[in-house]
């Protein structure tokens, strides 16, 4: 077991996120397509159903995605209609719940830009900035939370294999998240804003993904905090035998705990008890050993 050092707090927007314990961000998609819920959440009604019910769970926070990049066929949208998805259910969830941090998951400048205005406290790049020369500085000026996602190539592929080619990928995806974060440093991202994410299944076979969570002491000691986005992913049914998306909670929790143990601090799920108590039961313990 990694010993983890203590963290100071993720500031977004003058708020400040405790890391001294995991951090929950559940995930609410609106979108038609994406690859577990698509579909479920698109309407603004039961898109706040599904946040009161992931606050009463125990979320920290969480991150409304108006565009999919499911392995298969995702298809990118334009900024007007993945603003058409999200500011509605920004605006519900932020007017029941004032003091919820908010993630909005885009690699779009101009949605970044509106949705911080309408409320958004952190923007989730998938794409760590590479995929719009705006989105830095639009998040320098708001004083946004970020979390700057590993992956290669564009929206319609980058959950693919094809650009999943790594003559040593912990050390290769390592660099390419330095030169995302030397990136966000040089549009004025303060540095106690920035969380990085070595994006598990994005540009990634499973032997890659695998590889990248066997180090993520390697990710914790680049000095941010790690957020791991494993839930129900395609990874966790090849291992542990969930064939339907809707049926890998075990392995999301075990892939989520271990991760913990190695320094990651931001969860980002679908399932919000099952991780909010697997997570909080391995803290008490890691923290009982003097490793948290
Ligand atoms: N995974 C997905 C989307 N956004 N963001 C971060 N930071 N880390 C991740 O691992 C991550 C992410 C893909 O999952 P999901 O949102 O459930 O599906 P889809 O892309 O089909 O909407």
């Amino acid at each position: 077991m990694i010993a983890a050092a203590p963290r100071p707090p993720w500031i977004a927007r003058g708020r400040a996120l405790r890391l001294d314990r995991p951090l929950v961000l559940g995930i609410l998609n609106v979108t038609p397509d994406s690859f577990s819920d698509g579909g479920r959440f698109e309407a603004p009604g039961a898109a706040l159903r599904r946040a009161e019910r992931m606050v009463a769970e125990g979320t920290d926070a969480i991150d409304i995605g108006g565009e999919s990049t499911r392995p298969q066929g995702a298809v990118a949208v334009s900024a007007r209609e993945e603003l058409d998805r999200v500011l509605p259910v920004l605006a519900a969830v932020r007017a029941r719940f004032p003091d919820l941090p908010l993630s909005v998951d885009t690699v779009k400048a101009e949605v970044a830009e509106r949705t911080l205005a309408a409320g958004a406290d952190i923007i989730n790049d998938v794409s760590g900035f590479r995929l719009d020369a705006r989105m830095g500085a639009v998040c320098a000026r708001a004083g946004a939370g970020v979390i700057l996602m590993h992956s290669r190539g564009t929206v319609s592929d980058m959950a693919s294999y094809e650009h999943a080619h790594y003559t040593d990928v912990v050390p290769e995806v390592l660099a390419e998240l330095r030169a995302c974060i030397a990136a966000a440093e040089r549009a004025g991202v303060a540095r106690d804003a920035i969380a990085v994410d070595p994006g598990i299944g994005f540009s990634k076979r499973s032997e890659h993904s695998l590889a990248v969570l066997g180090a993520l002491a390697e990710f914790a000691a680049l000095g941010f905090p790690v957020v791991i986005g494993v839930s129900r992913k395609r990874l966790i049914g090849e291992v542990s035998g969930g064939g339907d998306v809707n049926d890998r909670v075990e392995g999301t929790i075990a892939a989520n705990v271990l991760a913990l143990a190695a320094g990651a601090r931001v969860f980002r799920v679908h399932d919000v008890r099952a991780a909010r108590r697997s997570l909080d039961a391995a803290w008490a313990v890691l923290g009982a050993g003097g490793a948290a």
